[in-house]
């Protein structure tokens, strides 16, 4: 059975697991965790000397990393080449790379922002290691820090992350403007990356992801989402359609 690696509340993971469950690809999903699964890893990937995340498809005796790849991946099997249609793979493509844009902000904000939240650093710690107590919360604290390092960009400040957050997303307004499609007017891999970055606007229902209340209320802005009410809905539809 193959195995995709992942961490279960993070987008990026979600958007392979979307893609590999549209196709009707099957496999077994196994949790990371942050600063402590780094160096299994990297030793699993055999590159002891770069960073690693996830999520990871381990399939067919090879590793396959970034949500982009695993896509790629699923539209070979199944019903997964919908998600990629003939002459659109480039614009696909760019609505990813707008996404990536959009959640690696949006994540450097949330960790800045959360440094101080116990709550919600305790509900990220993995289940078997909560009977740890306070050694738990500070290897929680920890590992926030330690992800914030590992990816906010030189010179990142939070005004910068907004202002950015706010181009992004009237961009996908822009593009939308009364469609329920990006690419065409069938559902891409186009509309799962940009229907997840709404994850930091306002997390979708727990049916879909699960979350933690001091997660749900820290992954949740209040501005944006009055501001982008109508991404906030467009979300809703496309995960009721095809996320079930
Ligand atoms: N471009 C990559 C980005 C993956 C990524 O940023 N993963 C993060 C998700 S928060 C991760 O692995 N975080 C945990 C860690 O680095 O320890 C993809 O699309 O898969």
């Amino acid at each position: 059975m193959s195995e995709l690696l992942l961490l279960p509340y993070s987008p990026w993971s979600e958007k392979a697991r979307w893609a590999l469950d549209f196709a009707g690809f099957e496999y077994a999903a196994s949790p990371f965790t942050p600063m402590l699964g780094e160096l299994p890893l990297r030793l699993r990937l055999r590159r002891l000397g770069s960073n690693a995340s996830v999520p990871v498809l381990f399939t067919e005796g090879r590793a396959i990393g970034d949500s982009w790849n695993i896509a790629e991946f699923a539209a070979r099997h199944g019903r997964g080449a919908a998600l990629f249609p003939d002459g659109s793979r480039e614009e696909v493509r760019a609505w990813n790379a707008n996404s990536e844009a959009l959640l690696a902000t949006a994540r450097s904000r949330l960790l800045r922002q959360t440094l101080g939240d116990r709550e919600f650093l305790r509900e990220a710690v993995p289940g078997p290691l909560r009977v740890l107590g306070p050694v738990a919360d500070m290897l929680a604290a920890q590992g926030a820090r330690f992800v914030m390092n590992k990816y906010e960009p030189a010179g990142f400040s939070i005004e910068g992350a907004e202002r950015q957050l706010r181009t992004l997303y009237r961009t996908l307004q822009r593009a939308l403007d009364g469609r329920e499609h990006l690419v065409g007017d069938a559902f891409t891999y186009a509309d799962i990356a940009m229907a997840v970055t709404l994850q930091f606007v306002t997390p979708v229902a727990d049916e879909y992801l699960p979350l933690g209340p001091a997660t749900r209320r820290a992954w949740s802005d209040p501005d944006l989402a009055t501001e982008f009410a109508d991404l906030v809905q467009w979300r809703d539809r496309i995960y009721a359609a095809y996320r079930r």
